[in-house]
């Protein structure tokens, strides 16, 4: 006899992992009891084509989020400072409301916007989210992207033409694999969606190649490599420069290919002459001999890939940083070459339909700090909000993202975002950003809509397709992102201009029609496997749940390129007059004292600023430390697990040390996305759990002048029992 006579046969779903860039496979079991929707079991799918069955813990969390009671399920209004349930009509209409209120009496900039990262993983908001956006009609736009990849974006627009044209690491058939500032064993890869990371790095290893790690930690992933060598933050600028000085020096330097495309590629020489392994090793910590050797096996490789990510990316020179690791690979020959640095060929291109980046088309109203494909740098974000003066920010939306726990001097702007008068928040938590809201529209979370990864296919080491249904339909009282994005502007549009709303409605109706995944059908069935994969469409990998494998990367010069004369634009005139300012820090600036340097790391159980609410993922507690060499601990008189001051020009934080010669000397690393104990939240789980927000000693003036990215790597900080 059943246990429960209104229970449903069990469900199997083979749907995708969104919580970070890797793309698993998964299979979700769901059973229906009592007319509730449950999530029974969440297993890796061995039969998808690309992830082969790999899941790291976090794909648990996703059933963890789906049964959170502290998810918020309906609208949410304060109401004389309390929360209140509304209904989705007076949410849009009061959201709606508020933002056009805003503009009117200071104008359209006023009201800003912040994307967070988890809109990368969702195709609805993505495709629609831009119609809400252009509605908004203004100029302050800030997102994620600055404290993160801002400085690969730069380089392929300028070089290829586009900003999402950015090559990844064939590493299924790479020989000689570095990896500078990046973690993959805990990040499961960032601009490579790479499951099964740890096998691939062992199977270069296995063909007799080598993993060489740069990284002023020994990370999960350097203990798995062939080499470690460690480095001192935001010093990477000065290793790239002596690699390809050295490349020269030895006469190594081999473009082949390249040069029918990038014709001045040997002028780097001229630039790069000052930068000797012998003048840079002092400053960096890695030996002359170090690099000479390093270069030497790199070019001889049969197959070499240089990829450098978080760690590399954001800090002071990031761009010139990323820039230069183009180069290198550039110069040994090993773009768009099997094994190497590879473009990537996704079913569903998005490119050609796509914005192909603009650089300081305008400038930030303070700082005059430049924006990229329309989008200013976070890190100026509170100042424009409590500066006074035409086109000061007054509102803000926030979608998906966190940025009091995740952008620089978090501390400065909660207490910004104090002053605004209206403030929107799609997500389903109150977090510790969008406490400060007015309005709260709570999507549903990732298993309940129908995905898509139109950025990861991208970005993926393997070219595949998948496509995943809701595992649940959607109810009534549930809306997507797309639809609460879509919602907005028509509530919006209608309030501009009440003439006119029945016409803007009529507009409206082929996108509500469409939806964001019939966009991708047709990208699919005009994509470049429609011909190959018969009539590729959504319908097609319905009938394919697990995904389809479309082969290797594929060499894609000249095709991959964006720019108007089918050449590589190595841009000289923007990049390499950083390099003054490189020698201006390094080797001028006289007295410059450098204490101890702050650093972040990733944990396999950590998702950015969320997921501390799961018990499961945070089950094995005080893992927000600041970790520090013995060397150091015992000059400041530091126990290990006593509790330490760390300071910044910015701020300070109370913390557990944690002693590990892990870490290099002079090195303090902390993890980003804790600090949950604040006013107005109800997280049940996560505020009971101790953790304190490293970025309340990031600096918000410390940028990356080229593009405006944080330095959130190499942030001066002193230290106290
Ligand atoms: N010190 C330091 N700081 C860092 C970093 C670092 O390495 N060191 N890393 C930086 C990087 S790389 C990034 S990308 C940023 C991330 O920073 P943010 O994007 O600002 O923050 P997240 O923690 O990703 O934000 C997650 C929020 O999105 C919500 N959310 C999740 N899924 C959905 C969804 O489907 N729809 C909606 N509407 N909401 C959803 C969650 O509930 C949560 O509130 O942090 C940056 N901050
Ligand atoms: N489990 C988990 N996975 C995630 C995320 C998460 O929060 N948790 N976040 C996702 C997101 S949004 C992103 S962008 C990716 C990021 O993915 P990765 O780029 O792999 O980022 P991290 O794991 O932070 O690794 C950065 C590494 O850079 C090192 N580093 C710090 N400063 C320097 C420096 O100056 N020079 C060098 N050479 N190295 C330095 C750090 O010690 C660290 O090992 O991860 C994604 N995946
Ligand atoms: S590695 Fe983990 S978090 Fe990333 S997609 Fe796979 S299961 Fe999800
Ligand atoms: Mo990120």
């Amino acid at each position: 006899m059943p246990l429960d006579s209104q229970q449903n046969e069990d469900l199997k779903h083979f749907s995708t992992c969104t919580l970070c860039e890797a793309m698993c496979g998964i299979e979700v079991t769901t059973r229906q009891t009592n007319g509730e929707n449950q999530i029974v079991s969440i297993v890796g799918d061995k039969a998808n084509p690309f992830s082969k069955g790999h899941v790291c813990p976090k794909a648990k969390a996703l059933k963890d989020l789906y049964d959170d009671p502290d998810r918020i399920k309906s609208p949410m209004k304060k109401v004389n400072g309390e929360w209140q349930e509304i209904s989705w009509d007076e949410a849009i209409e009061f959201a709606a409301k508020g933002i056009h209120d805003t503009q009117v009496k200071h104008g359209n900039n006023a009201v800003a916007t912040y994307l967070g990262n988890p809109n990368a993983h969702n195709h609805g908001a993505i495709l629609f989210g831009p119609y809400f956006f252009r509605a908004l009609k203004s100029f302050n736009r800030f997102s994620a992207t600055s404290v993160d990849q801002l400085p690969h974006h730069i380089v392929s627009y300028k070089l290829f033409g586009h900003q999402n044209q950015i090559p990844v690491t064939d590493i299924d058939n790479n020989e000689y694999f570095i990896i500078i500032g990046g973690n993959p064993l805990a990040s499961n890869g960032s601009i490579m969606s790479v499951p099964y990371v740890k096998k691939r790095l062992k199977a270069i290893q296995q063909k007799g190649g080598k993993v060489v790690v740069i990284d002023p930690k020994k990370t999960e992933t350097a203990e798995v490599s062939s080499e470690h060598l460690f480095i001192k933050p935001g010093t990477d600028v000065l290793l790239l420069l002596s690699m390809l000085n050295s490349l020269f020096s030895q006469n190594l330097a081999n473009p082949e290919h390249l040069l029918e495309f990038a014709k001045d590629l040997p002028l780097v020489e001229d630039y790069v002459t000052n930068f000797t392994p012998e003048k840079t090793e002092e400053a960096t910590g890695i030996s002359a001999e170090q690099v000479h050797r390093l270069v030497k096996e790199f070019s001889e490789a049969q197959s070499a890939s240089c990829y450098g990510r978080m760690g590399a990316s954001v800090q002071r020179f990031g761009t010139l940083t990323q820039y230069l690791i183009m180069l290198f690979n550039m110069l040994t020959g090993n773009l768009d070459k099997r094994g190497g640095m590879m473009f990537t060929q996704p079913a569903a291109d998005y490119l050609p339909h796509s914005g192909h980046g603009s650089l300081a088309k305008g400038h930030t109203r303070v700082r005059g700090l430049p924006a990229f494909a329309g989008e200013y740098p976070v890190s100026a974000l509170a100042e424009e909000i409590t500066t006074p003066g035409e086109g000061q920010i007054k509102a803000i939306v926030i979608g998906a993202g966190n940025p009091v726990l995740t952008t620089p001097n978090g501390q400065q702007l909660d207490n910004a975002f104090k002053s605004l008068d209206f403030v929107v928040a799609v997500d389903f938590y109150i977090n510790e950003s969008n406490r400060h809201a007015d309005v709260i529209l709570p999507p549903v979370t990732a298993l309940e809509r129908d995905h898509y990864d139109i950025v990861f296919h991208k970005f993926a080491v393997r070219n595949s397709v998948k496509y995943s249904p809701a595992v649940f339909p959607l109810l009534e009282e549930q809306r997507t992102d797309w639809q609460i994005y879509l919602s907005l502007t028509q509530k919006l549009e209608a309030l501009r201009d009440p003439e006119n709303s029945e016409q803007s409605a009529l507009k409206y109706k082929a996108l509500w029609h469409k939806t964001p995944t019939g966009v991708v059908d047709d990208l699919l069935k005009t994509g470049r496997y429609a011909k190959l994969v018969s009539g590729l469409s959504i319908n097609t990998l319905i009938n394919n749940p697990h995904g389809i494998d479309l082969g290797e990367l594929q060499s894609d010069l000249p095709n991959a390129l964006f720019t108007k004369d089918k050449s590589i634009n190595l841009s000289f005139d923007f990049f390499m007059p950083d390099i003054k300012r490189v020698n201006e820090y390094f080797y001028n600036e006289v007295g410059k004292e450098s204490p101890l340097l702050l650093i972040g790391r990733r944990h396999l159980k950590s998702n950015n600023s969320w997921l501390h609410n799961s018990k499961r993922m945070v089950k094995d507690t005080t893992r927000c430390t600041a970790q520090i060499h013995p060397t150091d601990a015992s000059a400041f008189g530091i126990e290990n697990g006593s509790l330490v001051t760390v300071r910044s020009r910015v701020g300070q934080i109370i913390i557990e040390a944690e002693i590990t010669e892990k870490v290099m000397r002079g090195v303090v690393c902390i993890p980003h996305g804790w600090g949950h104990n604040k006013q107005g939240i109800q997280w049940q789980h996560a505020q009971s759990i101790a953790g304190v927000s490293c970025n309340d000693l990031t600096d918000e003036m410390i940028l990356d002048e080229l593009s405006g990215n944080a330095v959130l790597n190499g942030v001066p900080v002193t230290i106290s029992a």
